[in-house]
């Protein structure tokens, strides 16, 4: 049986970031519900994210996007991070929303586009010097919608290059964390469609690039366990966009739609020694909650987060061997169902409770009056919001 109070210590110490974006309005193509004390500035999502760590204890890391966090002293921003016990983590790049980019981006058929792009690349880095983060995070909309719109290997070439040029960049300590997704906004080729393309870039590329799994980005039925147990093996797993999915990117709450999954893969992690700080795998949020209350919902996520991470816990490994030794397929799959059927709950609360927290962190943040401060106060000015 797995030794509980190692368990414990497991949970305890576990981080999960979560993203600026998730914090701001946000929506589908056809309408952003926007939602009352929504922060309108960087330094208000992260005012709401030391919220989310003040009743999680887990979350001192906040991700930024750039330009939507653009602001003119990131040295301060961090700082103001800093007094509210947060640390600023991955930079996430964008080359996605300007009209340039209609053919792409560090693959567009233009070098003078594809000079814009990567210079914006530059600038996230040098972001990460005033910040101090560890990770710059690459997603590219690359890609094209029509057969013979533009030469497959050619692209991959420009992707090298840009991608090149930017590892060199890269300081003491900082990593570029590539991300894939199998479609969309290209529909028929993407440049990163799956975890095999990035893989095979950050291989040559060395260390300093691992692949992100964004949990979202994978068709139907894939299974995203194997995909973590191999980029593991590897050394490859940078770390996770954690979010759910019922039919394509759909940036839900992580945990919601199939928590099994969420369980295999964590269980994954956890047997090949991803929960190990070390092992530097960035368990990261990656979703926009377009109508459901914004800060109880990185709560919650967070907290769905870590019931998978302690069902993986308590695999019972020696049974599991024993039955995989002996062939025995009923027994080693009971095993695992064993741990998936375990209410963790009580175990968690306790783990909160011995960090000096409230067990129920979302009713804790209800109760703690900061929703109404925030709708008080934040009148006026713009509010945030996915791509601004
Ligand atoms: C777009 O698909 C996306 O959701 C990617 O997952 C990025 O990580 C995220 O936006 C932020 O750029
Ligand atoms: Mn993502
Ligand atoms: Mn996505």
């Amino acid at each position: 049986m797995p030794d509980i109070t190692a368990v414990r210590t497991a949970l305890a110490e576990q981080r999960v970031e979560t993203p600026s974006w998730g914090y701001g309005n946000s929506g589908t193509r056809f309408k952003v519900f926007a939602q009352p004390g929504v922060p309108r500035t960087p330094r208000e999502k992260l005012d709401d994210a030391a919220k989310v760590h003040e009743f999680t204890g887990v979350t001192p890391r906040v991700a930024l996007h750039i330009p939507w966090d653009r602001v003119d002293d990131y040295a301060a921003l961090a700082a103001h991070a800093k007094d509210r016990g947060l640390e600023l983590g991955a930079i996430n790049a964008n080359v996605f929303q300007e009209d340039d980019y209609r053919l792409g981006s560090v693959c567009h058929p233009d070098a003078a586009v594809r000079r814009k792009a990567l210079a914006h690349l530059m600038e996230c880095v040098d972001i990460m010097d005033a910040t101090g983060s560890r990770d710059l995070k690459l997603w590219f909309a690359d890609g094209t919608n029509y057969p013979g719109q533009d030469d497959i290997t050619a692209r991959q070439d420009r992707l090298a290059e840009a991608l090149g040029a930017v590892y060199e960049r890269l300081g003491e300590g900082q990593r570029m964390l590539l991300e894939y997704k199998f479609f969309e906004p290209a529909f028929y080729t993407t440049d990163v469609p799956d975890w095999g393309t990035a893989y095979a870039h950050c291989l040559k590329l060395g260390d300093k690039a691992q692949v992100v799994v964004d949990t979202g980005h994978h068709a139907p039925g894939t299974n995203i366990e194997f995909i973590v147990a191999v980029l593991l093996r590897e050394g490859k797993l940078g770390g996770f966009d954690f979010n759910s999915r019922f039919y394509a990117d759909d940036d839900l709450m992580v945990g919601a739609a199939d928590p099994f999954q969420l369980f295999r893969i964590l269980r994954e992690v956890v047997k090949n020694g991803g929960l190990d700080p070390a092992a530097g795998v960035a368990f990261m949020l990656d979703q926009c909650h377009n109508i459901e209350a914004k800060i109880p919902a990185i709560i919650r996520s967070v907290m769905n987060v870590q019931e998978a991470t302690a069902k993986a816990l308590l695999v019972d490994d020696e049974a599991l061997a024993a039955a995989q030794e002996e062939g025995d397929v009923l027994a080693a799959n009971a095993v695992l169902m064993d741990a998936y059927n375990t209410d963790v709950r009580p175990l968690l609360a306790q783990v909160r409770e011995e960090k000096g927290l409230n067990p129920d962190p979302v009713a804790a943040y209800r109760a703690s009056g900061w929703q109404e401060r925030i709708t008080a106060e934040r009148v006026g000015g713009e509010q945030a919001g996915w791509g601004a």
